[in-house]
């Protein structure tokens, strides 16, 4: 035995996932991780931090499985014998939970009860301390502004009532069975290793290779939702802080502040030299530039419209505006968040930018980069 700390990840090939092996790697711990298999590599976020297995003792150590397989959960829980449990996998896209929503279920609510059972049944339910990646999606057709621990769940998309069975199931197996299990209610956090589907890397990756001319427009849902957006590496660091209480509880975590989705393209905009008016309403909304300053866009000009409104990508049933609270996260804890979503989105765009750089120079090479949009 190491004497190290144990922890389990599920969804480690993904955003939180890989900030948070990294956190815990820092800490000391060992980390286990669970990735799914797939036709293709679909370890880019943690390749970094992965050490070949034939190293003495590696740190992160991965795991073939997949969380609508209870034995495959039920054998990897008993050979790690984890002191802490993070829940984060999930079939995360709100807007393909409505195309594919019994596999949502499946995944997202069934999977935490087959992971929380597996604790159990294998006796370990004073051992092993559960986090459950809960949602802000829960509060859907807002009942109160802001929203905090104690506001009612109004889910509105099938991934949102399947994060609601996550949630409660996890309240129930610390209710009826002691265990150390809570539920972090995350409002929305984003970083240069978004999935390139969720709408702010959408934007800033967008708007990037239309800078360098990969791309001609954007094509956007509503971008009147709002949203408080916070930076993913502020939020794992307080997954790990909730399961080191004395006491098992559910914390908000947001940062308090709202934004449009309008507003997060303007800024993104910004940070590549382009000013960007919107005029119209509805779906006859673009984004038209005004001026091009630096050296960022080359191959964008006053008065192209690089922003449209597609109707293929509004919800049927929206979630139009989410605001957090919180304050007690900050007040028993101490947890506040250091980054702004100004500077994420500076550093997202920044990122995205480097590899449109990249991809252009390629282009003007005779190598021809596929680049999609698809939301
Ligand atoms: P991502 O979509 O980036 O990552 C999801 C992870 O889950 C990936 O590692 C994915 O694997 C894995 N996964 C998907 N399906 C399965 C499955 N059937 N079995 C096992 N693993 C699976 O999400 P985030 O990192 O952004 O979010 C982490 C968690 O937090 C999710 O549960 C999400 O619903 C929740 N959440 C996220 C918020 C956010 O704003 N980011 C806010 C609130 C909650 P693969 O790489 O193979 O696809
Ligand atoms: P969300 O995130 O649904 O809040 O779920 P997403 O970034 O997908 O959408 C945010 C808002 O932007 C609007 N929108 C668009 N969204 C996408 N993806 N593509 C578009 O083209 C587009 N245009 C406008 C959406 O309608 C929405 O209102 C995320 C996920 O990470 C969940 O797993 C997590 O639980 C919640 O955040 C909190």
């Amino acid at each position: 035995m190491s004497g190290k700390k144990v922890a389990l990840i599920t969804g480690v090939t993904g955003q939180d996932g890989s900030y948070l092996a990294e956190l815990l790697l820092e800490k000391g711990y060992e980390v286990h991780g669970i990735k799914r298999r797939a036709s293709l590599f679909n370890t880019q976020r943690i390749d970094h931090i992965y050490q070949d297995p034939h190293t003495p003792s590696p740190e992160l150590k991965l795991h073939y499985g997949d969380l609508s397989d209870t034995s495959n959960l039920t054998r990897i829980v008993q050979e790690i014998q984890p002191d802490e449990v993070y829940n984060l996998g999930a079939q995360s896209h709100v807007a393909v939970s409505f195309e594919a929503p019994e596999y949502t279920a499946d995944v997202d609510a069934i999977g935490t009860l087959r992971l929380l059972e597996a604790i159990r049944f294998l006796g370990l339910e004073k051992k092993t301390r559960f986090y459950q990646a809960s949602t802000s999606e829960l509060y859907g057709l807002v009942q109160e502004i802001p929203q905090r621990e104690s506001t009612p769940f109004y889910p509105r998309s099938p991934y949102a009532v399947a994060k609601l069975y996550a949630y409660w199931i996890t309240v129930n197996y610390r209710e009826a069975y002691g265990m150390y299990a809570c539920n972090g209610v995350l409002f929305n956090h984003e970083s240069p290793r978004r999935g390139e589907t969720f709408v702010t890397r959408k934007i800033t990756r967008g708007l990037a290779n239309i800078a360098q001319g990969l791309e001609s427009c954007l094509y956007m849902g509503n971008i009147d939702s709002l949203r408080d957006w916070g930076h993913a590496k502020d939020y794992v660091r307080m997954q790990w802080m909730m399961l080191q209480q004395e006491q098992p509880e559910d914390f908000v975590i947001a940062t308090g502040v709202q934004y449009s989705v309008r507003e997060f393209i303007t800024w993104s905009a910004r940070h590549l030299g382009i000013t960007l008016r919107f005029e119209g309403d509805g779906v006859d909304e673009v984004g038209i530039v005004e001026t091009v300053t630096g050296e960022d866009a080359p191959a964008v000009m006053a008065g192209d419209v690089i922003v449209r409104i597609d109707p293929r990508y509004f919800r049927p049933a929206e979630v139009d505006t989410l605001l957090g609270d919180p304050a007690k996260a900050k007040e028993k804890l101490g947890w506040v968040p250091e980054i702004t979503v100004q500077t994420m989105c500076e550093e997202m765009v920044g990122e995205d930018l480097k590899v449109a750089k990249r991809h252009a120079l390629l282009k003007q090479h005779g190598y021809n980069i596929p680049v999609s949009l698809e939301s």
